[in-house]
This record gives structure tokens, sequence and C-alpha cells, in this order.
């Protein structure tokens, strides 16, 4: 059943809609399958509310995905590859615009949907880590030569980790929901690593660490595999792309990936960072951004993990003392549990730190 008409009515979907359906596991925008029938053939597309708390300027937003996914259309077709499966296309409105403004001022996008795709939240075959690691390198790469300029700040201080710290401690001070009693130790993990914080932005202030094009969002769950190959064929999820450190591309893939558990596991038992994960990742990354990185870079990966494993920890704790109202939860204390299984891998990772220095010089060489 087509549930949203008001809205489908809007976009120049080919055929006429006959079911409309919630899909996917994305924890910020609402995204629905639609289904159209155009004589025998079926058509699938990709229908998203934008999440307006989230991006406060969805019109500057669909400006940077249009120009990104023009862009990489061009690489694609220049390469010889099917552009219309390798990058998102949008599906105009019937009045030629990329998004549509519903009466209620919800911002909605359409884009086809990548048919023959699966996304995982988990790695399944240790093989798979490996091509994401080339994909998402690859990805970058694509980018190196985008103009940054034309492209707005979705998020500003998206991945500032100090600012992360300062916005945790906001939350932590206004103790809206009176849950702060109760999570003394997770508090304390948080603040023991307020130092280490600034590792990233010292550099960058240093000359040592530049600003690129990057994706901003690199979990296992933001790339389209091939259904039967198995190979990555399309980066999603644009809303972040802007100006920041390749290296945080890396480390929240690891975050996410590489990783014994799902994201939200309750059982730390059974959360642990696996070291031959980050190994693959490692591998492939490097061989996707084909020698875009300084060696400054490549020598901060181990770390880039950490900060993007604690960074998302502290984000979740904020938002479960904000009261949830960023991420979309599920449960109760959905994201203290959340917080509570990133912060298991970032106490793995500090102990395996030396270790992941050893793999990464192994591969940079
Ligand atoms: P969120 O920002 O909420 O994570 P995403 O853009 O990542 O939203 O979309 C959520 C999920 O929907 C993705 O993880 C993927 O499974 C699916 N999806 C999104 N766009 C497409 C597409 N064009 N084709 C097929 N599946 C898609
Ligand atoms: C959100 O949109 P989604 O679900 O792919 C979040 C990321 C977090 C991630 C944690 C815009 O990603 O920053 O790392 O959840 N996206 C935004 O799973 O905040
Ligand atoms: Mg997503």
């Amino acid at each position: 059943m087509n549930q949203l008409p008001h809205i489908t009515k809007a976009f120049t979907f080919e055929g006429e809609v006959v079911s409309t359906g919630l899909y996917g596991n994305g924890h910020i925008n609402e995204t629905h399958l639609v289904i159209c029938k155009d004589g025998d053939k079926e058509r699938h597309y990709i229908l998203q509310k934008i999440n307006k708390r989230v991006f406060k300027d969805p019109a500057g937003l669909m400006g940077n995905y249009a120009l990104v996914t023009e862009y990489l259309r061009a690489q694609i077709l220049a390469r010889g590859g099917d552009a219309l499966r390798e990058t998102l296309t949008l599906v105009k409105t019937v009045d030629g615009k990329n998004f549509y403004e519903d009466e209620t001022g919800e911002f909605w996008r359409a884009t086809l949907f990548i048919v023959e795709s699966d996304s995982f939240d988990k790695v399944e075959r240790p093989e798979q880590f490996y091509q994401s690691g080339v994909a998402f390198g690859n990805f970058q790469a694509l980018l190196r030569d985008f103009p940054a300029e034309k492209l707005v700040e979705t998020i500003v201080n998206f991945h500032n980790t100090p600012d992360r710290f300062r916005q945790f401690k906001e939350a932590l001070a206004a103790d809206v929901k009176g849950r702060a009693a109760s999570i003394p130790e997770e508090i304390a993990f948080v603040e023991a690593r307020e130092g280490f914080m600034h590792l990233f932005e010292d550099a960058h202030a240093a000359g040592k660490l530049p600003l690129r094009v990057t994706h901003n969002d690199t979990k296992l769950n933001n790339i389209l595999f091939d259904k039967h190959t198995g190979k990555p064929i399309c980066i999603i999820d644009l809303d972040t792309i802007m100006p920041g450190y390749a290296i945080n591309d890396f480390g929240d893939s690891i975050r996410f990936g590489a990783t014994t558990a799902l994201e939200d596991e309750t059982d730390l038992t059974k959360v642990n960072f696996d070291i031959s994960l980050f190994e693959l990742y490692v591998k492939g990354f490097l061989e996707g951004a084909a020698g875009g990185l300084t060696e400054t870079e490549i020598g901060f990966l181990p770390e880039a993990a950490i900060m993007m494993t604690l960074e998302c920890g502290e984000r979740f704790l904020a938002d479960h003392l904000q009261g949830d109202t960023y991420f979309r939860i599920s449960r109760e204390n959905h994201n203290l549990d959340r917080a509570r299984n990133q912060f298991k891998l970032v106490s793995d990772m500090e102990k395996a730190l030396p270790e992941m220095h050893k793999i990464v010089e192994k591969y940079a060489k």
C-alpha cells in the first residue's frame, strides 16, 4: 500500500506506486522503499525524509548531494563503469528539483534503488571487509580533486573530537533526564581521555594533517554490495560529505567493522576488537587510496580507529544524557548500551595499539 501518496506524487517515479514501507537500519534519516509498477516492469526507489534536527540546512545538503553524485557519475563513466549502479542517482521532483519540501516543512529526496544489492551491519566474510577498505579508500581517491569550496558543511564540527567533548560536558551539566548519577564509570571513561582527543586538531593546527573531501560516515552498512559477486558496488549515505581528515574515514570503518559483535550488543564478553579484520582493512584502504595519503596520515591510522570509536561512544552517551534526541533508538537505554559497547572496543584497541602500528608499517612500505 502507498502510505505516502502526498509525498510520492511529488516525484517523477516511473509507473504507479504500489507500495511504500520503512527500509534499512540507518540511525538518522527515515528511509522508505517505494515500489512502482510500470506495465510488467517493477521499479524500486529509495525515498528519504531528511532528519532536520540533525541536518539544519537540508537545501544546502541536497546541493552537496547533487554536486558529488554528478562528479562521481562523470568519473565512473570516464573509466567505463555503470554510473546507475556505482553511485546514487537522484530522482527529480515533478517541478525539476532535487528534493521536495512538504506542507509541514519536511524535506524529502528520492534515489534509484540499487537492485540486487545488500548492506551489512556486521562483517560476514573477512574478504568483504578488505573489499570495503578498498572501496572507501578509492572513494576518497575519486574525490581528491573535487572542489571542496563548493561544499557546505552539513554538520559543523562533525568530527571535531574536542568539540564533541565540549558538547558531552554540556549534556552532562544539563543532565535533563537525571541519568548522570547512574553512569559514573562511563563518564569517567570519557573524561580520562580528554587529552587524547586533541591529537588530530593539534596536528592539523601545526600544518601536519590536511583537510580533504571525506565521507565522514564510513560504516559498513553505508556500502552496497552486489548480491551475486559479493563485491562493493556503491558508497551511499552521502549526507556528511564535507572537508575532514582522511584518517577519520578509516577510523570510523574500523569502529563499526573490526569487531566481533553488532554496535549495540549488550553482552560485552562478545564485543572484542578483531585485529585480523583491522589488518585486512588497512591493506584494502591503503590500496584503494592509491598512494594519496601522507606519511603522517598513515602513521595516525591506529589512533584514528581509537578516536572515532571513542568519539562515537561519547556521542551515544551524550545522547543518552540528552534523552535520546539524536540517534534513533528501539529500546530503553539503547544509546547507553551502544556507548558501553564502543568503550569496550576502545579499551581493546588501546591495548593493541603497538601491534596495530606494526601492521600499518607493514602495509605502508
Ligand atoms: P541513514 O542516514 O539513516 O543511515 P542511509 O542513506 O544510509 O540512511 O540509508 C539507510 C539504508 O537504506 C542503507 O543502509 C541501505 O541498506 C538502504 N539504502 C539506502 N539507499 C539505497 C539505495 N539507493 N539502494 C538500495 N538500498 C539503499
Ligand atoms: C549515524 O546515518 P547513519 O546511521 O549511517 C551517524 C554516524 C554514527 C553512526 C553510528 C549523520 O550514521 O555519525 O557514526 O550513526 N550519522 C550522523 O552508528 O550523525
Ligand atoms: Mg546510513
